[in-house]
């Protein structure tokens, strides 16, 4: 485990978690211990106890009393942390998709001041992921190139370092999935500078089975996309 290479820096960690029973204790246990504090997590109205979970901890969990979708949880972690004087934001899953290894290669540019954002790309090293996850991500990436004129490795991943001056600047509006697109195209409206960080994510029996994972899920996901670009 890589130890936390900037301790004196204001880090805050914002993890949205819906129905994470089983895996937030693990990945809470894992920030910690790697000598990470300032720690957020956002239960969206889960109806498992992942509140409580993630309580045992002694980390800040928010709640809200509704679902309100990933987008949604984001914002309101995000506010509470620039509240609190967070400098830098790392947006992190609660499945245990997002390895801690990664963080230092995360954090140095945003830190080192090369950047404002980085965003974790699990297309720039060799990931072994399921073949329908491969497509589907590819098509966002598609979507995300020739309605938006972005052109990233991945699109859709939940891995991101912001710099307190980005996290401010940037506005998400969609409180569900497509927030991800969002958040591209807010740092490219406002140029914002970012930069991908090759991260691995980790493929689970566990990861599979819940979440945006359905295809019918991912492909609406990718039609908002679309219709969202229409629109505005
Ligand atoms: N707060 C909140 N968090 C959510 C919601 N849906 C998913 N999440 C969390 O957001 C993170 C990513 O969600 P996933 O469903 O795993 O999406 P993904 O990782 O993009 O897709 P998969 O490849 O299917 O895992 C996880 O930590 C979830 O717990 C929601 O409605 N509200
Ligand atoms: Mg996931």
């Amino acid at each position: 485990m890589r130890k936390n290479p900037y301790k004196n820096k204001r880090i805050f960690f914002v993890i949205p978690a819906f129905n994470e029973e089983k895996s937030i204790g693990r990945v809470l246990k894992e920030l910690k211990s790697a000598g990470y504090k300032n720690i957020i997590v956002v239960d969206d109205c889960s109806k498992d106890n992942t509140y409580d979970e993630a309580k045992k901890q002694g980390v800040v969990v928010l709640k809200h009393i509704i679902n309100r979708g990933q987008g949604a949880a984001l914002r309101t972690g995000m506010d509470y942390a620039l509240r609190k004087g967070a400098e830098y934001i790392v947006t992190f899953d609660s499945d245990g998709q997002h390895r801690v290894e990664d963080l230092p290669g995360m954090l140095g540019p945003v830190i080192r001041g090369e950047v404002d954002v980085t965003l974790g790309s699990r297309f720039l090293r060799k990931t072994k992921m399921p073949l329908s996850r491969r497509v589907l991500l590819k098509g966002s990436v598609l979507v995300q190139w020739l309605f938006y004129g972005v052109r990233l490795s991945d699109a859709h991943n939940g891995y991101r370092v912001l710099s307190r001056r980005a996290a401010k600047q940037i506005k998400i509006g969609s409180d569900r999935m497509e927030h991800a697109s969002e958040i591209v195209e807010e740092i490219v409206k406002k140029k914002i500078r970012y930069k991908e960080v090759p991260v691995i994510i980790k493929y689970t029996g566990y990861s599979m089975r819940k979440g945006a994972g359905s295809f019918l899920g991912a492909l609406k996901v990718l039609f908002k996309m679309v219709m969202r670009r229409l629109v505005h």
